[in-house]
């Protein structure tokens, strides 16, 4: 293919299988490298790790909040534990996206993910704003889902930056639920939106068929990526965690809706694309012409309105 003045962005997305609660950030960080190395191999220009990459997802167990921060929260980034993934990051000219527990400096818990370049500085932070779960102990479920009690929500709307030859937006897990999530990140102009994610197969509130869990997760992102003209890369942290079994199919979806690049295990494996960034530019100037398009005027209750509520027209 003659390259010529197209635009392309070398997108790898890094699962990660399982993480043990008492694996150490040092062993976790020898596998993040393995797959920035094979990411390298395949090309890629930024590479996409999961949410909490650094630890197992500790939102599963009760415990409390200062045990929590004690054994599985970063008060610096980087810090001597990742500082190995950030040297090998920038000696392989590689930027990527981790997402990790965050002590921020005035003690504030957030669920946190940065975009880091090839440089290796750190050019983007974002903080979950849609937290799943309870800040209660369920005693009778079969596993917690605490990210109520362990984090607060984040400070800071959906960003983007301009990074890496692309403008690039964050999220986490389950925001990607939210079509809002999407929209604010298009309005400002993204062309890839990169987020990590840790779902767990079973659902403690009611019998959900198990493959539901992966058809919500794919049928959101590919409908999120053709609504917004937008490359989505998302890395999923799956597979068993001490018994506990969290979906996999990290996925990377094109501008079109389309699945381009699809995990096959729910272990340690790197996924790439060499994604065009022009071809969302067919679909901004056609269908999803926004300025042509939309009307804000008539969407107020969006913003107005967080519940559900009764009719606003007679
Ligand atoms: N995990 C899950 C997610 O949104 C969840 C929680 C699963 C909420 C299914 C609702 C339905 O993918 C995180 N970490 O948000």
């Amino acid at each position: 293919m003659i390259m010529g003045s197209k635009r392309y962005l070398g997108l790898a997305v890094a699962q990660v299988g399982g993480i043990g609660i008492n694996e150490s950030r040092a062993a976790v960080v020898r596998r993040l490298i393995e797959l920035l190395r094979e990411a390298a191999s395949r090309g890629a220009k930024l590479v996409v790790f999961p949410e909490l990459t650094l630890t197992t997802f500790f939102p599963r167990y009760w415990m409390s909040e200062a045990e929590a921060q004690e054994r599985f929260f970063e008060r610096q980034m980087p810090n001597p534990s990742v500082q190995p993934l950030f040297d090998e990051a920038k000696r392989l000219q590689l930027g990527f996206y981790l997402g990790y527990a965050e002590l921020s400096e005035d003690g504030t818990p957030y669920n946190t993910s940065i975009l880091v370049n090839e440089s290796g500085d750190i050019v983007g932070r974002y903080r979950k704003i849609h937290l799943p779960g309870h800040d209660d102990h369920k005693k009778d479920a079969p596993f917690q889902h605490l990210e109520k009690k362990f984090f607060r929500v984040g400070d800071q709307t959906f960003g983007v930056w301009d990074t890496l030859d692309a403008r690039i937006g964050m999220c986490l897990c389950n925001d990607r639920r939210w079509p809002e999530t999407w929209r604010v990140m298009a309005l400002q102009n993204a062309e890839v939106v990169v987020l990590g994610y840790n779902t767990p197969s079973e659902n403690i509130h009611w019998p959900e068929p198990v493959h539901l869990r992966m058809h919500h997760h794919l049928v959101t992102l590919q409908a999120s990526a053709y609504q917004n003209s937008i490359w989505i890369g998302a890395a999923a942290k799956c597979g068993r965690e001490d018994g506990h079994h969290m979906i996999g199919g990290s996925v990377i979806v094109a501008p079109t809706g389309e699945i381009a690049a699809q995990s096959v295990t729910e272990e340690d494996e790197v996924i790439f694309t060499k994604a065009d960034l022009d071809l969302a530019e067919t679909f901004r100037r056609h269908v999803f012409d926004f300025e042509r398009h939309r009307r804000p005027e008539m969407y107020s209750l969006i913003v107005e309105r967080k519940a559900r509520g009764g009719p606003v027209r007679g």
